[in-house]
């Protein structure tokens, strides 16, 4: 739930996904990249990250970013501990979030592994995807071989029922998804989801008053600027 502090705004967003997806590798990556190449948000402090010997998650990593354009919007980033028996502790760094990131292991071994995910995602939001909570996908490890592609993916959603057709007023809040790559020496797309997500958060907020605004609202050329193509 976005929070208003002292005329400072407060927006919570959090990566979701399966163990080694690539979820703190992907915070290690935005927060490098936003700071050496002056992106529209840039991280505000260092990232948190509290993790185990094996490089696992052990509670989550959480990243302050703030908007160069406007001040008072920070954006508190969190990454979810992967590991099946974290269930709990996921669901307690869910709690006020604003906006998800879903991150999936793209290669194809774990394409049940992520559906798991994604379900347990769709339970603990309690129906509030899209219509309340912006979600956006990276199909993460796209530099390896053997990988799911977009439409795979998305037909996943279909099923889910966090797809809907193009008459639904909804249809323009489908999550949008990425390739992605988190490697810093190859990264892909990391920022432009992250920004995507940050901005549909910001519109929810905006226009829609916590919820996904009507596509009439978003004919007007303010909104059409924000978004962008
Ligand atoms: N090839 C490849 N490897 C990646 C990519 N992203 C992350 N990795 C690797 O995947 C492994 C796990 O990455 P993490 O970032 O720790 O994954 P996580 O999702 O935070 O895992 P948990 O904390 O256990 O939930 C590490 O060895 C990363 O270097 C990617 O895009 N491509
Ligand atoms: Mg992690």
């Amino acid at each position: 739930m976005v929070q208003i502090r002292d005329g400072s705004i407060y927006i919570k967003l959090v990566y979701w996904g399966m163990f080694a997806s690539g979820k703190t590798t992907i915070l290690d990556t935005l927060y490098n990249l936003s700071k050496e190449k002056k992106k529209d948000i840039v991280p505000k402090e260092n990232l948190t990250k509290i993790e185990s010997s094996s490089g696992s998650t052990l509670y989550f990593d959480k990243g302050i970013f703030q908007s160069k354009k406007q001040k008072k919007v920070y954006y508190i980033v969190y990454t979810v501990a992967g590991q099946k028996s974290y269930s709990k502790l996921r669901k307690r760094v869910y709690e006020g979030v604003d906006g998800v990131i879903f991150v999936a292991d793209s290669q194809r071994k774990y394409f049940d592994e992520n559906i798991e995910y994604l379900k347990e995602l769709k339970s603990v939001a309690q129906q509030k995807l899209i219509v309340e909570i912006p979600l956006v996908i990276m199909l993460n490890k796209q530099d390896l071989t053997n990988v799911i592609s977009k439409e795979e993916f998305r037909q996943v959603l279909e099923r889910e029922k966090l797809w809907y057709e193009e008459e639904s007023p909804l249809s323009t809040w489908n999550p949008k998804i990425f390739y992605t790559c988190a490697l810093p020496s190859k990264s892909r797309n990391i920022y432009k989801s992250f920004y995507e997500c940050s901005r549909r958060t910001v519109l929810y907020q905006i226009y829609g008053d916590g919820k996904a605004p009507d596509k009439s609202k978003t004919a007007n050329s303010l909104l059409m600027e924000l978004i962008g193509d």
